[in-house]
C-alpha cells in the first residue's frame, strides 16, 4: 500500500518514549526515516537494528545541519528548542511537528484534549473513566504516559471511539492544525520556564490547542484563572466556550457544598472522594469536557462519584503519632503545592525542595507563614531558605534524602497535624522521578509506622 508519507523525508528527534512511538508508526506505514538522539549511551540499551530494520539512528552530537533537507521533522517534547539543529531547520522552513500534530491527522474519531499547568492528568483519567461508564470504546493517553501514536488501533483491531489527550505545553508547541473536539485549558501558573522563556510564550504553546479548532468545537476554561483572562477574544468564531469556578458567574461552579454543571446537574462535595477546592474545579472540568461530548450525565456523576484519584496527587498515606501523612509528590510547582497546602486544614509540616526550573518560589512564604514548619531537600533547597527564612521553624536536609526529611518532618509534627509532601519543584536532582521520590517518602514513612506498631 501506498501511503502519502512515503514521499516524505521524515527524520526523528529523540528517541524516548515520544521518538519510539513515532518509529512504530513509521515502521507500521512501511517507512524507514532517520533518528536521532543526544545520548550516545543510548545506542546500547536495546537491539536497535533488530527492531528497527533499516532506519538510520544516529546516538550522540547532534550536527547543526542533521535536519537538513527533511521534509517533516517530529521531535520530541524534552528537547531544549534552543538546540541548534532546531534552530536551523525552523530558519529553513521545514515542518516541525509534535507526535501529537501527526497524530491529529491520523486519529480518525473524535479528540478530547486537556492542557494546564495542573490537574491535566487527573482530569484526563477522570473524563476516560466518564466514557468508560457511559460504555464508549475510549483510548486515554499522550503526556500522561501511553503516547498518543501507540494509542492508533493496530491492523485488525477495532478502532477507538473516542481519544482522550493529556497534553504538555512542550507538545502544543509544535502543533498548528490539531483539532480536538472538546479541548480544555485547565489553569497557568510559571512551570517550565526553562524550556519556553517567559510566561506568555508558555501560555502561547498552551492556546495552541484551540488554534485551529471550529464550528461546533467547545472549549472549557477556568473562568477565575487570572492568567488565562486574554484567552476567551482569541478562540477562534464558532467554537463555543464554557467555563468553570467557584461562582455562580461561570458555566459551571463549585461551592463548599456542591458542584453544579449545566443542564442542571449536581453532585454534593461529599459525594466525591477527591479533597481541596482544585480537585472541584478538575472534576467540574471533566464533566464539562463529558456534556460537550454528549455523554449521558448519569455515567458522567457516577464516574464522578466512583474516583479515588490517582496516585502521588496528595495521597493520604498513614497517621503516625496521630500525625496524618500525605503524598503530593506530582506537586511539581508553585501553583500545585500552593493548592495542596491550601486543602488541607493544617497546621502543616511542608516537605519541599528539588529542582526549581528557574520559577519563582516566593509566593511560598505567605502561604506557609505560621504553620508548624517547612523541611527543605534538594538542588534549590538553599533559595527556598532565604524566601522562608522567619515565616515558619526550617530544617534544611543535607544528607539522608528523603527518609532523613520525613524523620525531620515528625519531630517537627504534633499530634493533629499533618505532614506534606508537595515540593514544588522537579525531582530529577535527587530522585528517578516523581513516583520515586514519592515512593521513598511513603516507605520512610511505613517504617516509621512499623517502629510505633511493631
Ligand atoms: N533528548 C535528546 N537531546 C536533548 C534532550 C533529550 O536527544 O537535548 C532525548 C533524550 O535523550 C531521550 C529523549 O530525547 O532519549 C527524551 O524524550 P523526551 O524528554 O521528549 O521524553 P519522552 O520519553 O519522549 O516522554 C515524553 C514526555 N516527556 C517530556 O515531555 C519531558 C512524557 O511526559 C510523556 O509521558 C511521553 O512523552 C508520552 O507522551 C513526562 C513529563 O515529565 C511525564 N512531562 C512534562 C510534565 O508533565 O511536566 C511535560
Ligand atoms: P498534571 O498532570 O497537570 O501535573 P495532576 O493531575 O497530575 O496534574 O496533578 C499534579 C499536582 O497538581 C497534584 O499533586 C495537585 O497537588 C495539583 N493539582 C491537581 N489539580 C489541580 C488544579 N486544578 N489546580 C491546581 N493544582 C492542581
Amino acid at each position: 500500500m501506498h501511503t502519502p508519507w512515503q514521499n516524505l523525508d521524515i527524520r526523528i528527534l529523540g528517541l524516548g518514549q515520544t521518538g519510539l512511538s513515532c518509529l512504530r508508526w513509521a515502521q507500521r506505514e512501511g517507512l524507514q526515516p532517520q533518528a536521532f538522539d543526544t545520548r550516545a549511551q543510548l545506542a546500547t540499551v536495546r537491539p536497535w537494528a533488530e527492531e528497527f530494520p533499516g532506519c538510520d539512528l544516529h546516538f550522540g552530537e547532534l550536527p547543526e545541519d542533521a535536519l537538513l533537507g527533511a521534509d517533516l521533522v517530529l521531535v520530541s517534547p524534552g528537547l531544549p528548542p534552543t538546540l541548534a539543529a532546531l534552530r536551523r531547520a525552523q530558519a529553513e522552513g521545514i515542518a516541525l511537528w509534535s507526535d501529537i500534530e501527526l497524530f491529529g491527522r491520523l486519529a480518525g474519531a473524535p479528540i478530547a484534549a486537556i492542557t494546564g499547568s495542573n490537574g491535566k492528568s487527573t482530569v484526563t483519567t477522570l473524563l476516560g473513566e466518564m466514557a468508560r461508564a457511559a460504555g464508549i470504546e475510549v483510548a486515554v493517553g499522550g503526556n500522561l504516559g501511553t503516547p498518543a501514536l501507540d494509542l492508533l488501533p493496530a491492523e485488525n483491531v477495532p478502532a477507538s471511539a473516542l481519544y482522550v489527550l493529556e497534553l504538555s505545553s512542550f507538545q502544543l508547541h509544535y502543533c498548528s492544525d490539531f483539532r480536538p473536539q472538546v479541548a480544555a485549558i485547565l489553569n497557568l501558573s510559571p512551570d517550565h520556564l526553562d524550556w519556553h522563556g517567559d510566561m506568555d510564550a508558555y501560555l502561547d504553546a498552551k492556546a495552541r490547542i484551540f488554534r485551529a479548532m471550529g464550528e461546533g468545537d467547545t472549549v472549557v476554561l477556568n473562568a477565575e484563572d487570572p492568567a488565562l483572562q486574554t484567552l476567551p477574544p482569541r478562540i477562534p468564531a464558532g467554537v463555543r466556550l464554557r467555563t468553570f469556578g467557584h461562582s455562580p458567574a461561570a458555566d459551571a461552579w463549585a461551592d463548599a457544598q456542591a458542584l453544579h454543571w449545566p443542564p442542571a446537574a449536581s453532585l454534593a462535595v461529599d459525594e466525591l472522594h477527591l479533597p481541596g477546592a482544585h480537585n472541584r474545579e478538575n472534576v467540574l472540568a471533566a464533566a464539562l469536557m463529558a456534556s460537550a461530548l454528549d455523554l449521558p450525565q448519569a455515567a458522567i456523576r457516577q464516574a464522578a462519584k466512583d474516583f479515588r484519584g490517582l496516585p502521588h496527587r496528595l495521597q493520604w498515606v498513614a497517621r503516625v503519632d496521630g500525625v496524618d501523612y500525605y503524598d503530593d509528590s506530582k506537586g511539581t510547582n508553585l501553583g500545585a503545592s500552593l493548592r495542596a497546602i491550601e486543602a488541607l486544614p493544617g497546621p502543616l509540616v511542608l516537605i519541599l525542595g528539588g529542582d526549581a526550573k528557574g520559577a519563582d518560589l516566593s509566593p511560598l512564604r505567605a502561604a506557609l507563614q505560621g504553620q508548624r514548619g517547612a523541611v527543605l531537600l534538594g538542588k534549590d533547597a538553599e533559595s527556598l531558605e532565604n524566601i522562608l527564612a522567619g515565616a515558619l521553624p526550617i530544617r534544611r536536609i543535607r544528607e539522608g534524602g528523603m527518609a532523613a526529611a520525613v524523620q525531620a518532618a515528625a519531630t517537627m509534627a504534633q499530634p493533629g497535624d499533618q505532614v506534606l509532601l508537595s515540593p514544588a519543584c522537579a525531582s530529577l536532582d535527587m530522585f528517578q522521578d516523581y513516583r520515586d521520590r514519592g515512593r521513598q517518602f511513603a516507605a520512610a514513612v511505613q517504617a516509621m509506622l512499623r517502629e510505633v506498631t511493631p
